[in-house]
């Protein structure tokens, strides 16, 4: 279990370093959204962020309206904001405009059509200069 476990995560690490990593970042209700961000590693300017919706039984979730709202770890600035659009069922692709190297902590938030909200939080650490 815990070799299997740490073989996981070492895939995780090197596919990161490939072309990123897609990381569980929400468990809520019956809901799983997954994000994966690129390039990797993240630099300053257009960041493409892909979201994955899908319920607990694996089926992606569609015509879900996604908003992400990017702030900084420092105060003092305006946070950033993208709109996702859905590309294929459950898929869905921002593009967030990073437009300071550092730390940044984005905030998706997500509304089903059948009124369900979700909040998921997720971060984009050591976006480095172009
Ligand atoms: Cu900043």
């Amino acid at each position: 279990m815990f070799a299997r476990r740490s073989s996981l995560v070492a895939l995780c690490v090197s596919l990161a370093l490939l072309q990123g990593c897609r990381r569980q970042t929400a468990a809520a209700g019956d809901l799983r959204l997954e994000h994966v961000v690129s390039p990797q590693p993240p630099r300053v300017g257009p960041t493409s962020i892909g979201l994955l919706l899908r319920d607990t039984a694996g089926q992606p979730v569609s015509n879900a309206r996604i908003k992400l709202e990017a702030n900084m770890s420092h105060a003092g600035m305006a946070p950033v904001f993208a709109t996702a659009t859905e590309a294929a069922p459950g898929n869905y692709a921002a593009t967030l405009e990073l437009s300071m190297a550092g730390d940044w902590i984005v905030v998706a938030h997500v509304s089903l059509a059948d009124g369900r909200k979700l909040d998921q939080q997720f971060e984009i650490n050591g976006v480095a200069t172009q």
